[in-house]
């Protein structure tokens, strides 16, 4: 179950036969992707976390450079790292534009089911910490593949998108911007959220999206535990970025079989030039948009191409921003060194974690062109 639909029997009062159809249809789906998609691919990693065996997979280009990003993609309920890898689509989008990704696992609930923790009201007595899981799995993965501290994303689908929300809320010096997929806020993430940084944030959702609904369920009827409905919560990302704009588009309805179009609602000129957008799949259901459901768009490129025009443009060395390395770099490193401040990874040229006279030198060198 790939996909949030094997909700616990209770919540199945919606239209079983149809719930049940479209299931095994995606079932299905999945598994002939699944086949194809086998060969070649990158091998189930480990990851000790919270007193926890975690697991992970990695994919790396071939040809990618030092400093790319990286994206976590994280499963919906009952899904798994292997099936969001497979049907995403991601490792190719990867492959074009050259960034790592990373599918993290979840655990196991009480009731036999992947999950990861965003407090759904069943879990109740779940302590697994995936906020805390993310965070110390992105630090390792930026340093030991010597990717991007900066350019960091998140999004998921279902349960992976909600995370992606928490991530948003709670680790925003980590996670550059996220991209939530068919996901909500639940009531008490939307309550305490207070990124430490603004980030900016995409949400493509289905308008009768009949797992996470689109008005949202404060009242909890079914059953994961009150959520926001996304109106609310696009409202409150818009809000904290300050975004003064809003723009409406319609998609070209590309696919006129799938049922659905998709209009987008783009908050911009935000704080740091945030933006905040809504791609609103009308008549649109559970779905990641072009591997399943809504096919006028692909989801993941929709989501890479979010993330890449919010990505920070830098280069080691050059510790103001300002596009080259000159000796205001060079005076401020030295003040860096001198003064033991706080360590800076634009500084740590040699990227061995400290920021010393060996990174002055480093400097100097390109400074005087040598
Ligand atoms: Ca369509
Ligand atoms: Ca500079
Ligand atoms: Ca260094």
């Amino acid at each position: 179950m790939y996909f949030q639909y094997k909700a616990p029997k209770i919540f199945l009062y919606r239209s079983q036969k149809l719930y049940i159809n479209s299931c095994m249809y995606h079932r299905i789906f999945i598994i002939l992707l699944i086949c194809c998609f086998s060969w070649g691919q990158p091998e189930l990693q480990q990851y000790y976390y919270g007193g926890l065996d975690r697991e992970y997979y990695l994919y790396i280009p071939e040809s990618i450079q030092p400093e790319s990003p990286l994206v976590f993609i994280f499963h919906g309920y009952t899904g798994s790292a292997y099936g969001i890898m497979a049907y995403s689509g991601f490792n190719s989008i990867a492959d074009e534009n050259g960034f790592a990704v990373c599918y993290p696992q979840g655990m196991i609930d009480n009731s036999g089911n992947t999950f990861f923790n965003v407090g759904y009201s069943f879990h109740w007595n779940e302590s697994v910490d995936d906020v805390g899981f993310a965070i110390s799995l992105a630090g390792y993965l930026q340093s030991e593949y010597n990717l991007s501290q900066i350019n960091t994303f998140s999004t998921g689908m279902s349960n992976g998108g909600d995370l992606s929300y928490l991530l948003g809320c709670e680790a925003s010096t980590i996670f550059r911007a996220v991209g939530p997929v068919s996901g909500i806020m639940m009531e008490w993430i939307y309550d305490s959220c207070e990124p430490e940084y603004p980030i900016s944030l995409l949400e493509i959702h289905g308008t009768n999206d009949n797992v996470s609904w689109w008005n949202g369920d404060l009242e909890d009827e079914g059953g994961w535990g009150p959520y926001v409905g996304v109106n609310t919560a696009i409202q409150y990302w818009s809000e904290i970025n300050n975004c003064s704009i809003t723009v409406l588009d319609t998609i070209f309805d590309n696919n006129q079989s799938d049922g659905s179009y998709i209009v987008t609602e783009k908050h911009q000129n935000g704080i740091n030039d945030n933006e905040v957008w809504l791609y609103k799949v009308i008549n649109g259901g559970h779905d990641w948009p072009g591997a399943y459901g809504n096919m006028d768009i692909n989801a993941s490129e929709v989501v890479w191409d979010f993330f890449n025009d919010f990505s920070l443009r830098y280069n080691i060395g050059d510790i103001d921003f300002n596009g080259s390395i000159d000796v205001i770099d060079l005076l401020l490193i030295s003040d860096e060194v001198l003064f033991n401040m706080d360590y800076n990874f634009l500084s740590d040229c040699n990227n061995d974690d400290l920021v010393d006279i060996n990174d002055l030198f480093a400097i100097l060198s390109m400074v005087l062109g040598y």
